[in-house]
């Protein structure tokens, strides 16, 4: 059986906890087993730590990659953030002796050694790997496709960029894998014209740019409503917290215009049969209850 360390960030736990507990049903139904990574820490996030230390944030990603390789497994995780700074710090510190050595240095103060022995993959990509799931073994597992609604797909910067070092090697302007998932649950993709756009809040600029959020997630709202979209699906735990907090911080934004957001795993677990109360999505603040009742 598959195995992968589970790696949940900050987000996931502390504010959307369905999204983890949709992984584990989704992952327990495909046979693939997760491990949890006792005393993991924040990855830390790339855009605002990886702006200020290398250093630092190398050596805070190598102390979280060295528990993985305690355990054996390969990372899973379900924040791009996530992704990006454990993707990106494992390649450089396999690569680069210098910082490596700089690093471990800095790890031996704990009582750890950065080894290189595992990988990192982002959930999709573990659903999408034909050795582990699939989309053929995914469709089977569908037991109420979720059709008669459109959703906009949004895979925010950190799924596709930089693309030499993402497994699925997506075209970065006209990204289509995540469509093909979403489309095998049941729901049409429908196309709109900020789709490869930040969501707005990556790179700490929701913490220091508060203006400059709003205005992009508005866009993003807007060019999705003309686009008909009935929910907003990401693989971004990140992305999802912007999506979802962020509408209901729009003063612009009538309440009955905000459009629910799920991430893909909650999406895969409703299709697979699971209850949204077992997903945490009634805890969301953009109600979803209108777009369940179209799929009931
Ligand atoms: S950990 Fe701390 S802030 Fe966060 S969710 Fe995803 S990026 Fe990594
Ligand atoms: S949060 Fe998730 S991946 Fe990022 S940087 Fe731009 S978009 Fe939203
Ligand atoms: C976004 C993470 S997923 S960060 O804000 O760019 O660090």
């Amino acid at each position: 059986m598959a195995e992968y360390a589970f790696f949940l960030g900050c987000l996931m736990p502390n504010r959307y906890p369905g999204t983890e507990v949709s992984t584990r049903k989704v992952f327990e139904k495909l046979g693939v087993k997760l491990v949890d990574m006792d005393g993991a820490s924040c990855c830390p996030a790339p855009g605002v730590h990886g702006s200020f230390s290398l250093v630092a944030w190398a050596t805070l990603a190598a102390r979280n990659l060295t528990l993985a390789e305690e355990l054996n497994a390969d990372i899973v995780t379900c924040c791009n953030g996530c992704y990006a700074t454990l993707l990106e710090a494992n390649h450089l510190l396999k690569e680069n002796a210098e910082l490596r050595e700089l690093v471990n240095g800095k790890l031996k103060t704990v009582g750890r050694e950065f080894k290189g022995k595992i990988e990192v993959k982002h959930v999709v990509e573990v659903l999408l790997d034909p050795e582990i799931a699939g989309i053929e073994k995914i469709k089977d597992s569908v037991v109420k496709p979720l059709k008669g609604v459109k959703a906009a797909v949004h895979y925010g910067c950190h799924f596709l960029k930089p693309s030499e070092r993402r497994s699925l090697h997506e075209s970065v302007e006209n990204p289509a894998v995540l469509d093909k998932l979403v489309e095998a649950l049941g729901p049409t993709s429908t196309s709109y014209s900020t789709k490869i756009m930040c969501c707005g809040a990556g790179g700490g600029v929701r913490s220091g740019n508060r203006e400059l959020t709003d205005s992009m997630t508005l866009d993003h709202v807007k060019a999705m409503r003309k686009a008909e979209a009935d929910l907003i699906v990401t693989p971004c735990v990140f992305c999802q917290f912007q999506f979802d907090a962020g509408q209901t911080e729009l003063e612009e934004l009538r309440e009955e215009e905000r459009i629910p957001v799920l991430h893909i795993t909650q999406l895969l677990a409703l299709a697979q049969g699971f209850k949204p109360d077992e997903l945490g999505i009634p805890s969301h603040k953009v109600p979803a209850v209108k777009l369940l009742e179209k799929l009931k």
